[in-house]
Order: structure tokens, then sequence, then C-alpha cells
């Protein structure tokens, strides 16, 4: 026979470098799912019966169209379990001239493949699902004194032509991010989501997660996500004509009882490879074009893409594998209950959490301005809240939720990432979303026990980092204020911040 060539299960692509020479008459195509690749965390049933059954829907795609497909199921009696376990059976079984994969995702999975010596040699193609290698963000991140995600992703702008005019960018600022913090309105209209209805291989799919996987996180049904490629193209298709308009206006806002808003939740279809980012920034720039979505909404969800989701990864792969260890601030507060879904009195972290059991899915400032700075001001230790974002979202792999986490909520590399901590008060959550008004504490009050935590947590955080934080120049402003704050009212801080410490370690509800 002719090669074996194993697609990963965020490889579902038929333009993936592994597939690019493949020859149906000689060649097989290697799927697996493992049952260590499932449980080296405890993923949300959603991540795993989404993810199970794109790669089944995947491998009968590719089998219609003529190719050898030999998938091996979790059940299958043989499955030894484990990604090299499977690639030495599939060797020994069909004796391939060579095994080809594009380069995984993860730098654990790759070192894993790496490590492990097989009878026939394994070519380990680049990642075309990327639009920047890995040398290139090397090259562009040499001898810079800091990286900021902004000058990364004018070059990315430039590189790929997108929203430019010639040398300049679309409209004349190559950010409008400043447009794009609208809080929500009363009876703003959201338009319903993308869903797809079961069929029988995701149906039996739920079957086996129901089955094996009862002790993860997460509600299993109902089960709405796409798929197949056809599925998530129509997803796309229906953000852009949908949302987009309202993307940029109200991308920062956070409505109880609406997880969507005008996001595109599209990253798990782009993180598992049934799009590819480049076809949908194509297309959020043909709505531009077409006058069917303001520029600020465009250009905020084309810099996610190319610029975000870019820059994330190419970090990620700077810095692996130290970039696990990173603890700037010596964080070391044991994961909370209520990120699990125990009580909480505190509404926003309540709505955020029940929705990401729900939907295997929460918005990025759901993500990162409440259960991030949540994690951040009260100082979690960075592998354990990194092991629930982890597993808790169906987009989560750790290319993209390392950095984000570490660097973008945690601090914890010290500014490699991001310039500042994204630490806020409840003021900030206040003015973005509704939970307030629903909140058994009141944000207005910044002491005492009726007080929003979010009040004093913020600056108990600043005082408690003072040493590694003060230098740092856009905290300046902050620290003057700190400074000018009376010994009563820091003292009152401090109190209201050890109360509330021992309450949540005590999981007492918060
Ligand atoms: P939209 O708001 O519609 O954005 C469009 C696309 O831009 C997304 O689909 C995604 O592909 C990309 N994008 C946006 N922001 C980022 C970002 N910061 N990093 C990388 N890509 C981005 N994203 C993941 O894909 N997987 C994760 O595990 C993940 N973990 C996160 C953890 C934290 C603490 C934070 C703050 C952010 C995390 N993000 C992660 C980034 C972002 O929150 C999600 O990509 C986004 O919420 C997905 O929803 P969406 O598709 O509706 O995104
Ligand atoms: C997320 C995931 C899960 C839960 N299970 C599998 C699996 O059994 N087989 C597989 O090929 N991929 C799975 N994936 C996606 C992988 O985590 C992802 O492809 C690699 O981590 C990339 O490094
Ligand atoms: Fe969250 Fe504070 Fe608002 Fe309650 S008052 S919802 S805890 S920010």
């Amino acid at each position: 026979m002719g090669a074996l060539r194993l697609i990963l299960g965020d490889q579902l692509n038929e333009k993936i470098s592994s597939l690019s020479d493949a020859n149906p008459d000689k060649d097989i195509i290697f799927m697996c799912e493992v049952w260590e690749e499932a449980t080296y965390v405890k993923h949300h049933k959603k991540k795993i019966a989404f993810i199970f059954s794109a790669m089944r829907h995947f491998a009968e795609e590719l089998k219609a169209k003529g190719y050898s497909v030999k998938y091996i199921k979790l059940d299958d009696p043989d499955n030894s379990g484990s990604f090299t376990g499977e690639i030495k059976r599939a060797i020994n079984l069909y004796s391939p001239e060579k095994v080809i994969l594009t380069e995984p995702s993860e730098y654990r999975v790759l070192k894993d493949i790496q490590s492990t010596e097989y009878k026939v040699q394994i070519d380990i193609r680049s990642d075309n699902r990327f639009l920047c290698s890995h040398k290139e963000f090397q090259d562009w991140a040499e001898g810079r004194k800091q990286l900021r995600m902004e000058y990364f992703y004018r070059e990315m702008r430039k590189k790929y032509d997108i929203l430019m005019n010639g040398d300049t960018p679309e409209g004349g600022e190559w950010n409008y991010d400043n447009e794009n913090r609208k809080p929500p309105t009363e009876g703003l209209k959201i338009p319903e989501t993308y869903t797809a209805r079961p069929d029988t291989i995701t149906e039996e799919v739920i079957n086996l997660v129901s089955n094996r996987f009862d002790q993860h996180f997460g509600d299993l049904t109902p089960f709405h996500f796409a798929v197949t490629r056809e599925q998530a193209l129509k997803a796309l298709e229906q953000f852009i004509s949908k949302r987009l308009k309202n993307f940029g206006d109200y991308q920062d806002a956070m409505v109880q009882g609406q997880p969507w808003m005008y996001h595109s939740h599209l990253s798990f279809y782009i993180n598992c490879g049934l799009l590819m980012p480049l076809e949908c920034v194509k297309a959020a720039e043909q709505a531009y074009k077409k006058g069917y979505a303001p520029l600020n909404a465009v250009e905020g969800f084309i810099r996610q893409i190319i610029g975000w989701r870019e820059y994330v990864r190419g970090i990620y792969w700077l810095k692996m594998p130290k970039y696990e260890e990173e603890n700037f601030l010596d964080a070391s507060r044991n994961l909370p209950a209520l990120y699990w879904g125990a009580n909480t009195q505190m509404n926003c972290l309540k709505q955020c959490v029940k929705e990401t059991k729900e939907n295997a899915y929460a918005h990025h400032i759901q993500r990162l301005m409440v259960l991030g700075n949540f994690a951040l001001i009260t100082g979690i230790e960075p592998k354990q809240i990194n092991e629930w974002y982890m597993i808790v979202y169906a987009d989560a792999y750790q290319w993209v939720e390392l950095p984000n986490v570490t660097g973008m909520i945690l601090f914890a590399d010290g500014g490699f990432l991001g310039s500042k901590p994204y630490a806020a008060s409840g003021a900030y959550i206040n003015k973005m979303s509704d939970y307030c008004k629903n909140c058994r504490y009141k944000v207005s009050k910044k002491n005492g026990p009726d007080a929003c935590p979010f009040n004093y947590l913020y600056w108990d955080f600043l005082i408690r980092n003072e040493q590694k934080l003060r230098g740092n120049h856009r905290l300046r402003m902050i620290y003057k204020t700190l400074d000018r704050m009376s010994d009563e009212k820091t003292s009152a801080i401090k109190a209201d911040t050890k109360r509330f410490f021992q309450d949540l370690d005590s999981d007492k509800v918060v």
C-alpha cells in the first residue's frame, strides 16, 4: 500500500496538508477516537460529542469521495486508547510505506507522537489551517522588546490584503475598537442562532458520551452544533447575513439569558477544521464591500481572526513548554466550587457558569471580564483555572486556551502577551451587562457585606500585587488613586476581602 494518512480530530478539512497529495487508490486515511485524548482533561460532554460526531461525519464524506478510510471508534475492542498506540497498531495492520500527518495543533500531542519510535518514517507537515507559520511569527517577534497584537495584526492585514486600499487601511484607521463598546440597550433583537438537527450519527455519539462520560461536566443535550462542513458553512452564512452588522457595536455587551449575542460562534468550527479562517474573513470583507455590514463590525471580526487568533497561537509555540509553568503573580488559590456550578449569589458569575454548562460556550467578554476577571483578582492558581477553561469550552485546544488564560486573563506571563492585567471592579460589569439588576449584591456599594465583591477584590488585588504591578505604566493612574486612598478605606477593603476569601475557601455560598 501507499501512505497511512492520520487525521486528528481538529484537522477535519479536505484541504489539510496531510491530504494534499493523497492517492485514493493506494493510501489509507486513518482516524481514531482515543480514550486518552477524551480524558486527559475531563472535557465537557458536548465537546466530546461534537468532536466525535464531526470526525465520524468527515470520515463518511471522505469514504463517499472514494478514499479508503479506517476509522477506529472509541468502543472498538482493539482500540489501544492512545494516538501513538493506534499509529503503531495501524502500521502493523496495514504495513504502509510511511505515515503522513499535519502537525498537531498542541505541543503535548506533537511531542508524544515525535518521541515514539515507529517501524516506518513519520512525515509531519506544517499546519495550513493557520495563516502565519511558526517561522514567520518567530521572525516577526525576534528582536522586539515587547510583542503587541496590534502591530502583528497590521502585518497580517497587509500580507493577505484584507480591508486595504494599497498600503492604507480601509477607512483610514487600522482599528475601530473604540466604536465597539456599546452597552446593551433595552429590547435588543438578537437573531436566532444556527441550530443543526442531530442525525443518526450524532444520536449514536450522544448515546456513547452519555454512557461513557457521565461523570464529565456539562449538559450533553440539547445538541445543536454543526458537525459537517456543509452545516458549518450555513452557520457562517447565517452569521454574516444576520448578526455581523451588529457584531461590533455589541461585541462587549452581556445580556442575561442571551448567551450568543451578536457573536459568530464559529470558533468551534474554525478550530476543528470545518471552516478555514481565511474563508470566514473573506466572507466578512465581502459583506462590507456589498454594504451589508459597517466597517467597525467587519474590521472588529476580522481582527479577532487574523489578529488575535494567529497572535495567541504564535505566542504559544514561541513560549512552550515553559508557558504552562508561568505564574508571575504567584497565584495559589484553589479553584472555587462555583466554577463547577455550586451556588453563588454573584449573579454575573452564576449566569456565565450556567451558560457555559449548558452550551460549552461563553462569549469573549464573559470569559474575560467576568470568569477571568474573578480568577485574576482572587488569585486562582494558573494550572487549575487553565484546566477549567480547557474542560468547559467546545472550542478549547491548548494552543488557544493557554495564551488566553495565562497571558490575557491572569497576567501570569508578566505582560508578554498583553500590556496590563484586565482587572476590573463591578462598575465595568454593570456598564456592559444587565446582570447587576438581578444580583443580591449592590454594585454601587464599595464596602460591607452587601457590596459587590468585585469592588473590594479589585483594590485588594492591586494592593496585594503592588510590588509587581506598580511599575506598569498603564497602571500608573490607578496606583495614584490608591495612593490617595485613606487608611480607613484600605482597611475596609482588606477586611472585606479577608471575610470573602474565608467564605470562598471554605465553600460557603458567596
Ligand atoms: P467571536 O466573538 O465571534 O470572534 C470571531 C472569532 O475570532 C472566533 O471564532 C475566534 O476564532 C477568534 N477569536 C476571537 N477572540 C480570540 C482570542 N482572544 N483568541 C483566539 N481567537 C479569538 N477561543 C478559542 O477558540 N478557544 C479557547 O479555548 C478560548 N479560550 C479563551 C479563554 C479566555 C480566558 C478568553 C478571554 C478567551 C478565550 N478564547 C478562546 C477567545 C474567545 O473568547 C473565543 O474565541 C470566542 O469567544 C469564541 O466565540 P465566537 O466564535 O462567537 O467568537
Ligand atoms: C478534543 C478531542 C477529543 C475529545 N478526542 C479526540 C479523539 O479521540 N481523537 C482525535 O483524533 N482527536 C480528538 N480530539 C481533538 C484533539 O484533541 C486534537 O486533534 C489534538 O489535541 C490536536 O493536538
Ligand atoms: Fe456581579 Fe457585582 Fe454585578 Fe453582582 S453586583 S452581578 S457580583 S458585578
